[in-house]
């Protein structure tokens, strides 16, 4: 199974008064590992956003194993759990990373749907081409 990384170092503004990582930091990290994952693999979907395209995020989840500071570096690797119509579940691992060892220190999971706003309106469409294609080297 292929994985995406994100690779990132732990910045103050993400951590509160104790020194930790802010829980909701966790899902921010979920949804740059997903748009970065566009950006390397699907990049004209990021234009058809702006054209009306929605991927719209359906649920979203995180398990706290163990903290992260300031300066952590961390690796959130993303895996593709499922394809099911026009939604798309991905899971995510968080690993603090040093030379010498590699930590789990989170896990998480989301799922989006493939949408189109139509005035008012959002609507279900199938996964666009582009996207599918960009999924299927992850399957
Ligand atoms: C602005 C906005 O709504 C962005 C949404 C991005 C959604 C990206 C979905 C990507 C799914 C990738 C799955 C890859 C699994 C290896």
């Amino acid at each position: 199974m292929k994985t995406y990384e994100y690779h990132h170092i732990v910045n103050f503004e993400e951590t509160n008064l104790v020194g930790n990582v802010y829980y909701a930091n966790y899902v921010r990290w979920q949804g740059r590992c997903r748009e970065m994952f566009l950006k390397d693999n699907a990049p004209d979907i990021i234009t058809e956003l702006a054209q009306g395209l929605a991927l719209v995020t359906v649920s979203v989840s995180c398990d706290y194993l163990s903290e992260l500071f300031a300066f952590d570096q961390v690796i959130i690797k993303m895996t593709l759990a499922e394809v099911k119509q026009n939604r798309i579940t991905m899971l995510f691992e968080y690993w603090r990373t040093t030379d010498q060892e590699e930590e789990l220190v989170a896990k998480g999971k989301q799922e989006a749907a493939c949408m189109k706003r139509q005035g008012e309106k959002t609507v279900p469409i199938p996964i666009p081409e582009s996207l599918k294609k960009a999924l299927e080297k992850y399957q």
